[in-house]
């Protein structure tokens, strides 16, 4: 007799705050319960009293905090009677709507910008079989023929436009609250489509409004700031970009479809958007690897890169406690790493003991 499933994920966890019943086959791979790691050099570094937290999203089962969205929008799928998942992605969501897909036997499409996804991203999509359909033209166009294509073929669409994606994605906020006891005073993400910080007000908004929590915490929610790449910063702008440009490929989105929802998020919380630059970005990416040993892609360190630039400017002030997510991991985009790093070349030399020796009393 086969073992009874065990289930460790996020739905698992919070499963009276998610649409699911006893008997709904959970699609998990063990997602969610992501660390909270509070920054130990880098306030040193900086020199301001500010305690920054970091919810590393980047060690979900596919890498990406997409897994969160995914475990409950393929569970759903499922329930539903699909045998399909289709979506647009840039990378991310890609892998783990392929991933999920594998794990609930169902098939997995997905419409990538050709030659502008990371090559992690594009291997784990690879080796999870999913079928791939490159397509000559950036995120927004994919997006647009994905929900033109789902009213003709039998295929759900799992990018965030899904509503179970935001559900199973706002469990991220429960767990931060979980671990400080109270919500954070700022929360800073990067943004693309919006949907994740969509995502994280809901969760915060949940939370501070449960009944069955202590009343201490009841209200308190965050100031959400959300941070672009200044080539796709539609909501900087005020209005969707047709050509967004960043090296950072994971947040190249100049149409984002949760527009309404996050300017709700930026209204009800009394956060804004902003914008940085790829050097901006880059170096935030860099300093979170060599002064804390946490290794994110590029796009997540919009949020470090956001905190950094409005931090002790009358927007964040000093003595705040601040959550930024890193959405993704550092792994995924080795081209972007290696790139950053040419300035550190690896030493060659003779397998022999002195050698060795030598290059070790050379570098200290
Ligand atoms: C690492 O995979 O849109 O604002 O197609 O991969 O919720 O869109 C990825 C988005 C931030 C932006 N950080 O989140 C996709 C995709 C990383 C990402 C975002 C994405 P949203």
């Amino acid at each position: 007799m086969a073992t009874p499933q065990r289930y460790t994920g996020l739905i698992a966890r919070y499963r009276d705050r998610l649409p699911v019943s006893e008997s709904t086959r959970l699609i998990s791979l063990g997602e969610g319960n992501t660390p909270l790691i509070q920054l130990q050099n880098i306030p040193r570094l900086i020199g301001v009293d500010v305690d920054i937290y970091v919810k590393f999203e980047g060690l979900n089962p596919t890498g990406s905090f997409k897994d969160r969205g995914m475990t409950m929008a393929v569970t759903k799928a499922v329930e539903a009677g699909s045998q399909a998942i289709i979506c647009a992605s840039t990378g991310n969501t890609s892998a783990a709507a392929a991933a999920y897909a594998v794990r609930a036997g169902i098939k997995a499409f997905v419409l990538i910008p050709a030659g502008k996804i990371a090559l992690g991203k594009l291997a784990q999509t690879l080796m999870y079989g999913a079928q791939i359909i490159q397509i000559d033209g950036n995120f927004d166009a994919g997006m647009a023929l994905v929900k033109q294509v789902a009213e003709h073929a039998p295929v759900t669409i799992v990018n965030s436009i899904n509503p179970f994606r935001l559900e199973g994605q706002k469990t991220a906020a429960f767990e931060i609250v979980d671990e400080l006891g109270v919500a954070p005073d700022y929360h800073c993400l990067p943004v693309g489509n919006a949907g994740n910080i969509t995502a994280y007000w809901k969760g915060y908004s949940e939370y501070a409004a449960a009944s069955d929590r202590h009343a201490a915490v009841i209200d308190k929610r965050p100031v959400m700031c959300g941070y672009q790449a200044s080539g796709a910063a539609p909501f900087v702008l005020g209005k969707m970009v047709d050509n967004p440009e960043t090296v950072a490929t994971a947040i190249r989105i100049g149409h984002p479809q949760s527009w309404d929802l996050a300017w709700k998020v930026q209204q009800e919380s009394g956060g804004w958007f902003d914008s940085l630059t790829d050097a901006q970005i880059l170096t935030a990416q860099k300093l979170l690897s060599t002064h804390e040993g946490i290794f994110c892609e590029p796009a997540s360190a919009a949020s470090l890169a956001g905190l950094f630039k409005d931090l002790g400017t009358g927007k964040i002030p000093v003595g705040s406690r601040v959550v930024c997510t890193l959405t993704g991991n550092g792994i995924k985009d080795p081209d972007i790493a290696i790139a950053q790093c040419q300035d550190a070349k690896p030493v060659t030399i003779e397998a022999s003991l002195d050698a060795v020796k030598q290059a070790i009393l050379d570098a200290l």
